[in-house]
């Protein structure tokens, strides 16, 4: 980093800041593990309880108008989607993927407010049960905490 220039960078201190998280209950198992993840994450960095609200939507497809109502609410800094998406037999997955990650870049740009996409896509369940937390890492845990640098970061930008 140049030290010269003026450099914007967030901070991981979620004080102060609200978030919502939105959760696809298609395997639900998994994303409850997500859940408790982000939601430990944001509490570990100093957000508050009261600052954090959920919404339970029927599957990864869903999400993304959900993620829209908190994003245009004016209530929160940041919105965590998460979702987890098994490959099966079909092209299934690959439709609601596709559309998830699209719907929810779109609603951060128009909205403005961060938008973090904590779906989880895998091949197998084996794979789901590493990526949520019962194994090892938690990408619900490593979403919330880019929602809080995104946050941080858009609250300096000018
Ligand atoms: C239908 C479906 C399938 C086959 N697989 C998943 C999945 O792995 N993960 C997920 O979150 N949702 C899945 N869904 C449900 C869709 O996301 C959606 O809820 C339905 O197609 C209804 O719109």
């Amino acid at each position: 980093m140049n030290a010269e220039v003026k450099t914007y960078e967030g901070l991981l201190d979620a004080k102060g800041m609200r978030f919502a998280i939105v959760c696809a209950r298609f395997n639900e198992f998994f994303v409850s593990h997500l859940l408790g993840g982000a939601v430990d994450c944001l509490l570990r960095h100093g957000a508050a309880k009261k600052d954090i609200e959920t919404a339970w939507v029927p599957g990864s497809f869903e999400i993304p108008l959900v993620a829209k109502r908190f994003a245009t609410c004016g209530k929160f800094d940041a919105v965590i989607a998460l979702g987890v998406v098994i490959q099966g037999s079909t092209a299934h997955a690959s439709y609601v993927n596709a559309e998830v990650s699209k719907g929810l870049a779109q609603v951060s740009v128009e909205s403005g407010i961060p938008v973090i996409y904590g779906v989880v896509t895998t091949e197998n369940i084996d794979q789901a049960i590493e990526r949520s937390g019962c194994k090892a890492g938690n990408r619900g845990s490593s979403a919330a905490e880019t929602a809080i640098e995104m946050a941080s970061l858009l609250r300096q930008l000018p």
